[in-house]
C-alpha cells in the first residue's frame, strides 16, 4: 500500500498537489445537466452567489475543513433544523387547494357571507389525515380520517376541523390526552405504530362506556376507506348559525360525489406494504389528471325546541342526529383542483383551529368543542414555534387583517407608525373595532352551579351504538364483528377482552356472541352496569356504506395484466370500455418497459407486476397468451394478482390465458368472474364489489 505524504502548512500545498494529482478547484465529477430554461444563480441565504456547492473549503485536497466555510455551515445548519414537531395527532396527512361554491342560500339563518351568496366561490385548503400514526406512517391503517377545511372567506378564515365519522370517542375534552396516549404506541416499547389493536387502547375503551358508539364506527369499514375522495366528512359538533339575534343549531356534513367506498380489511393490510402512500398518491394522481375530487356540503338545521324532543343530547359529541330525524339540506359543493406546490410550506404548516370562525356562525356548549377551542391555537404555538404562524402564506387570511399585536418570533410584517394600542388618538389609519361587522357571540343565557359536572342527558352510551350496528347491512355487521375479533385478538390481557365483549352485550347480544366466539371465549362475560338502559331507535340506512354505495367506475382504477403475446384487440376493447365508463386504466406487465402484444406492437406498462399487485385496483382483467399464462403460473406475483383480486371481492375479466392463471391459483369462478371478450359486462361488474363472495374466501366472525 502506498502511504500518501501528509501535507504540511509550510509548503504551497494547493498548488503543488494540484499539479501532482490533477486536483480540481470548483466542481468535481458531478454531472450537471441543463434542465432547459435559464438557471438562476445558486446563492446563500444572504444572496451571495455560490461558486462551488460540492466541495467544502479545505486546506489542501485531503486536508481539514475550515470552520470559516460559511457556505458549508449555513447549508448544514439549515438542514439540521429542517424538521418541526409533527402534529401530536393527525401527523400524517395529505392536502389540496380548491374552492367552495354555495348553491343554496342560508340567508334566513345566518349572516355569514359564505353561506348566503349563491354562486360565490371561496378558496379552500383541505387536509385529510389519519389520527394515530406518525408523519411517516402508512395511509391505510384502521383509523379515523381527519377532514379539515380552511375556508379563506372575505370575512376571515373559517376552519371546519372535522373527521370522516360524525361522532367522537369522548364527551369532554379533558379526556383527550388519555384517549390519545392510549391509542398511540405504548410508552415503554414504542409500538405499535398507527394501530389501535393493542392493550392500552382497548383498556381505556373498556373503561369508557361513552366510547361505544364511536367504537362501532371505528370497527366498521368507515376506517378503511378506498380513497380520500370517497369519504364523508362531518363537523361532528353542533354549531350555531346566527342571524339578527336568532340562533339555529347546525351540523355540517360533506358528501363525496364519487360515493362512499371502502377496502376490505385484508386489502388495507396488504396496501400498507404494497403502497404506504396509497391515499396520498391517489389524491395526487386524480388532481394532476384533472379528475377533481368533489363533495357536497349538507346541513342539518334544528331549533332549541327540536333539540329538546331528541332522545339524546345534541351537545354530546358521542351522538349523531339521524338524517331520518333531521334531513340533510345540500347547500354547496367543494372541489379540490390544485395540488400544493410544496408539501412542507402548505400541508405541514397549515394550522387549523376550530376557534377560527366568522360572524354568523357560533359555537355550542358541547364540552368537547369548548376544549378544542383552546387546544388547537395552543398546539400551533409549539408546532410552528411562533405566535406569528398566521402570517405563513397558507394560514394568512385572504381578506385584509390588522390589529395591534406585535413583535414575536419571525415577525414578517413591518408595521408603520407609532400606535400599537387602543384607544388611541395619534394615527388616522390605526385599526379600530367595528361592532356592526365584527363577530358577536350569540347572547345565550347561561346559569348553573360551578362544579365539575356531567349532564344526566349524556348518560345513554349504548342506544346509538345499537342504532349504528343495527342499521348496517348484514355484510357490514360481519365486518364490524370481524374487526372486533381482529383487534381484540391483539390484546394480550384477558380481562380487557372480557370487558369489551361485556359492553357489546348492551349493543347487540348477537354481536357480543359472535365476537366472544371469534375469541374462543367459553362463555359471555357479564355486561357492565349501565346507568341508562339502551332504547331501540328506528334504524337509519343513511349510516351504511354498502347500502349507499354508488355503482360507478368513475374515479376508479382498473388494472389489466398482460404479457408478451396477449391479444391486442381484447386489451384495447377493455381499455376503451373502462375509460368510457370513467375509470383510469393501468397496464401491468412482468417488465416495466411493456409487452409485445399479438399485433406485434409494444404496449408500455404503467407498473411492473412485482411492484403493482391487484390491491392497487378496483377491478382487474387478465389477458394472456397460452404461453404467457404458462410462464406466469410459475410467478407468485401473478398468482397473487388474481387470488387477491378474488379475495378482495373484485370483478375479474379473463380470457383463456387469464383463466389458466386463475385456475392455477386454485380459484372457482363466480358471477364476478367475467369473460374478457365481454367488456360491457365487465364494466357493469366492476362498478361494485362481490360481497356475497366473501364467505367463500375467508372465515368471518
Ligand atoms: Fe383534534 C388535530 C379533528 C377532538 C386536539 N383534530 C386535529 C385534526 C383534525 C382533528 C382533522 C388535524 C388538523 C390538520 O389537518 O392539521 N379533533 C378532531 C375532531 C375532534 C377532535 C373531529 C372531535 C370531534 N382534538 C380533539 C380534542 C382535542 C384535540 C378534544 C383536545 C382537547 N387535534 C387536537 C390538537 C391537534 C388536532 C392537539 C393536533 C395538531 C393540530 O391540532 O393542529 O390540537
Amino acid at each position: 500500500m502506498v502511504k500518501k505524504a501528509a501535507p504540511t502548512s509550510s509548503k504551497p500545498i494547493a498548488a503543488a498537489s494540484k499539479k501532482a494529482r490533477g486536483d480540481v478547484r470548483g466542481q468535481g465529477d458531478e454531472l450537471h445537466q441543463q434542465a432547459g430554461g435559464g438557471h438562476p444563480p445558486l446563492t446563500t441565504n444572504q444572496g451571495g452567489v455560490i461558486s462551488d456547492d460540492q466541495n467544502a473549503l479545505k486546506v489542501g485536497p485531503r486536508g481539514p475543513v475550515l470552520l470559516e466555510d460559511f457556505v458549508l455551515r449555513e447549508k448544514i445548519t439549515h438542514f439540521d433544523h429542517e424538521r418541526i414537531p409533527e402534529r401530536v395527532v393527525h401527523a400524517r396527512g395529505s392536502a389540496a387547494h380548491g374552492f367552495f361554491e354555495l348553491t343554496k342560500s342560508l340567508k334566513k339563518y345566518t349572516s355569514a357571507r359564505i353561506l348566503t351568496e349563491v354562486g360565490e366561490r371561496t378558496p379552500v385548503f383541505v387536509r385529510f389525515s389519519t389520527v394515530a400514526g406518525g408523519a411517516g406512517s402508512v395511509d391505510t391503517p384502521r383509523d379515523v380520517r381527519g377532514f379539515a377545511v380552511k375556508f379563506y372567506t372575505g370575512e376571515g378564515n373559517w376552519d371546519l376541523v372535522g373527521n370522516n365519522i360524525p361522532v367522537f370517542f369522548i364527551q369532554d375534552a379533558i379526556k383527550f390526552p388519555d384517549l390519545i396516549h392510549a391509542v398511540k404506541m405504548e410508552p415503554d416499547r414504542g409500538f405499535p405504530q398507527a394501530a389501535s389493536a393493542h392493550d392500552t387502547f382497548w383498556d381505556f375503551i373498556s373503561l369508557t362506556p361513552e366510547a361505544m358508539h364511536m367504537i362501532m364506527w371505528a370497527m366498521s369499514d368507515r376506517t378503511i376507506p378506498r380513497s380520500l375522495r370517497m369519504i364523508e366528512g362531518f363537523g361532528v359538533h353542533t354549531f350555531r348559525l346566527v342571524n339578527e339575534g336568532k340562533s339555529t343549531f347546525v351540523k355540517f356534513h360533506w358528501r363525496p360525489k364519487l360515493g362512499l367506498q371502502s377496502t376490505v380489511w385484508d386489502e388495507a393490510v396488504k396496501l400498507a406494504g404494497a403502497d404506504p402512500d396509497f391515499h396520498r398518491r391517489d389524491l395526487f394522481e386524480s388532481i394532476q389528471s384533472g379528475n377533481y375530487p368533489e363533495w357536497e356540503l349538507g346541513v342539518q338545521l334544528f331549533t332549541e325546541e327540536d333539540a329538546e324532543r331528541f332522545p339524546f343530547d345534541h351537545l354530546d359529541a358521542t351522538k349523531l342526529i339521524p338524517e331520518e330525524l333531521v334531513p340533510l339540506t345540500i347547500v354547496g359543493r367543494m372541489v379540490l383542483d390544485r395540488w400544493p406546490d410544496n408539501f412542507f410550506a402548505e400541508t405541514e404548516q397549515v394550522a387549523f383551529c376550530p376557534s377560527h370562525i366568522v360572524p354568523g356562525i357560533d359555537f355550542s356548549n358541547d364540552p368537547l368543542l369548548q376544549g378544542r377551542l383552546f387546544s388547537y391555537l395552543d398546539t400551533q404555538l409549539s408546532r410552528l414555534g411562533s405566535p406569528n404562524f398566521h402570517q405563513l402564506p397558507i394560514n394568512a387570511p385572504k381578506c385584509p387583517f390588522a390589529n395591534h399585536q406585535r413583535d414575536g418570533h419571525m415577525q414578517r410584517e413591518v408595521p408603520k407608525g407609532r400606535v400599537a394600542y387602543e384607544p388611541s388618538s395619534l394615527q388616522a389609519d390605526s385599526p379600530r373595532e367595528d361592532p356592526r361587522r365584527g363577530f358577536g357571540s350569540f347572547p345565550a343565557t347561561e346559569q348553573g352551579v360551578r362544579d365539575r359536572l356531567r349532564s344526566e342527558t349524556f348518560a345513554d352510551h349504548y342506544s346509538q351504538a345499537r342504532l349504528f350496528y343495527r342499521s348496517q347491512t348484514p355484510h357490514e355487521q360481519t365486518h364490524v364483528a370481524s374487526a372486533l375479533v381482529f383487534e381484540l385478538s391483539k390484546v394480550e390481557t384477558a380481562h380487557v377482552r372480557d370487558a369489551v365483549v361485556g359492553h357489546l352485550r348492551h349493543i347487540d347480544e348477537a354481536l357480543a356472541r359472535r365476537v366472544a366466539d371469534g375469541l374462543a371465549m367459553d362463555s359471555l362475560p357479564p355486561a357492565p352496569a349501565a346507568r341508562v338502559a339502551p332504547i331501540d331507535m328506528p334504524v337509519s340506512p343513511a349510516l351504511q356504506i354498502i347500502g349507499k354505495m354508488k355503482r360507478t367506475l368513475e374515479g376508479r382504477v382498473v388494472g389489466i395484466l398482460v404479457n408478451d403475446g396477449s391479444d391486442a384487440k381484447t386489451v384495447s376493447a377493455l381499455k376503451t370500455a373502462c375509460a368510457d365508463a370513467g375509470a383510469t386504466v393501468k397496464i401491468v406487465a412482468p417488465k416495466v418497459g411493456g409487452a409485445k402484444l399479438s399485433d406485434g406492437k409494444k404496449l408500455v406498462a404503467d407498473g411492473q407486476l412485482a411492484g403493482t399487485p391487484s390491491i392497487n385496483f378496483d377491478a382487474v382483467a387478465v389477458v394472456l397468451s397460452a404461453q404467457g399464462a404458462q410462464q406466469l403460473t410459475r410467478e407468485a406475483a401473478a398468482v397473487d394478482f388474481v387470488r387477491d383480486a378474488f379475495g378482495h371481492l373484485k370483478a375479474i375479466a379473463l380470457d383463456d390465458g387469464g383463466r389458466a392463471l386463475f385456475d392455477a391459483a386454485g380459484l372457482a369462478p363466480d358471477e364476478g368472474v367475467i369473460a374478457a371478450r365481454q367488456p360491457k359486462a365487465f364494466v357493469e361488474g366492476a362498478k361494485g364489489r362481490y360481497f356475497d363472495r366473501e364467505s367463500t374466501v375467508r372465515m368471518l366472525a
